[in-house]
């Protein structure tokens, strides 16, 4: 069988062998009563990793973003966040269905929102207008190519949200990426959230899950939103022991899929109709110009390599834990190739 190569997203691993071997023999119970002891321990342990009194394991990293929105807003409230985040792209508009908030967008190069952008945009407290009460930040960035937030800069943002009585969640999906990029612990990268996401079906390899992590106030909110969003699971330690096993095994390795990414990276600006953006962890960016996204995605297709367009002439390319660097260089050369074939019809 030939060998099918996925570049579309880090969402497509397949759990290993071994981490197939962790999920048959978890022990579990019913959560929704509390009594899975697979899931007590991954929440203990990503609690104890984030520096946290507590956590909640969640379905999707998307329910994880909408609790999170809900627990710390009314309906009413508006919520800062950048243009181009997740919650603001591909949530389905679920802030404003589920939470009742306004979204007040900030438009940015890299994905990053600095305090000066966001301090204009905060409600006066005054009774007629709406409240600002939420800010949400996203690192490493999705769809800005899994940029890397400056440190310094998210500092900033929480020490005077806070000073200004608003909370900040983080879209932290990617947030071991950003953790063995920049080698800074997730503890410390998102030390004073009021509340963190982050996903283990990702880079981390596990084929299901995510989790929020925070105060055992904010996490006992959260999970009755759970509950009223259908995420009540039952004998979910099949899956919890999976998200420990990636978290004991799958963090170091990201390091590769950065490596393997500068690889293709590298390959990609040989290519002449290529323009692709800085590449800093997983995820490569790049724009075409003469070719449109969908030819292109169609000719890899026919090669049985498959990646994502994100518009008419740009394309998303993700590296991951079932792609090797041979694997990156055939996807190079099949790129330059069809590339090369389409100018010539
Ligand atoms: N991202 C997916 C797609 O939805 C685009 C991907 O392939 O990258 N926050 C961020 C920053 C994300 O990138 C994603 C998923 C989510 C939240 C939502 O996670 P899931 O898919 O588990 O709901």
């Amino acid at each position: 069988m030939k060998r099918l190569i996925d570049l579309r997203s880090d969402t497509v691993t397949r759990p290993t062998a071994a981490m197939r071997r962790a999920m048959a023999e978890a022990e579990v119970g019913d959560d929704v009563f509390g009594e899975d002891p697979t899931v007590n321990r991954l929440q203990e342990r990503a609690a104890q990793l984030f520096g946290r009194e507590a956590a909640l394991f969640v379905p999707s990293g998307m329910m994880g973003n909408q609790i999170a929105l809900k627990v710390h807003t009314q309906p009413g409230d508006e919520v800062i966040l950048e243009e181009a985040s997740h919650i603001f792209n591909a949530e389905l508009a679920m802030m404003g269905a589920f939470s009742g908030v306004i979204p007040r967008p900030v438009v940015t190069e890299r994905g990053f929102m600095r305090w000066e952008q966001i301090e204009p945009l905060i409600r006066p407290k005054v009774y007629y207008y709406s409240q600002t009460t939420l800010i949400c930040l996203e690192n490493t960035h999705n769809f800005k190519g899994g940029s890397l937030y400056p440190f310094d800069w998210v500092c900033e943002i929480i020490e005077r949200a806070h000073a200004r009585g608003l909370r900040v969640h983080l879209d932290g999906a990617r947030i071991f990426n950003a953790a063995v990029a920049t080698k800074r612990s997730v503890k410390e990268l998102t030390a004073d959230f009021d509340s963190v996401m982050f996903c283990l079906s990702k880079g981390l390899g596990a084929p299901v899950g995510s989790m929020l992590v925070g105060s055992r106030e904010f996490i006992e909110k959260a999970r009755r939103v759970r509950k009223m969003l259908g995420g009540g699971m039952r004998q979910a330690g099949i899956l919890a022991a999976a998200g420990l096993y990636a978290l004991e095994h799958h963090i170091e390795r990201l390091k590769e899929d950065h490596e393997n990414a500068q690889l293709l990276a590298q390959e990609l600006r040989k290519i002449e109709e290529i323009s692709s953006e800085p590449v800093e962890t997983n995820i490569i960016i790049f724009s075409l110009t003469r070719t449109p996204a969908e030819k292109l995605v169609a000719a890899l297709k026919a090669r049985d390599i498959l990646i994502h367009a994100i518009g008419p002439q740009k394309i998303r390319l993700v590296t991951h834990l079932d792609v090797n660097r041979s694997d990156l260089l055939s996807a190079a050369r099949a790129i330059e190739e069809s590339l090369q074939n389409y100018q010539n019809y």
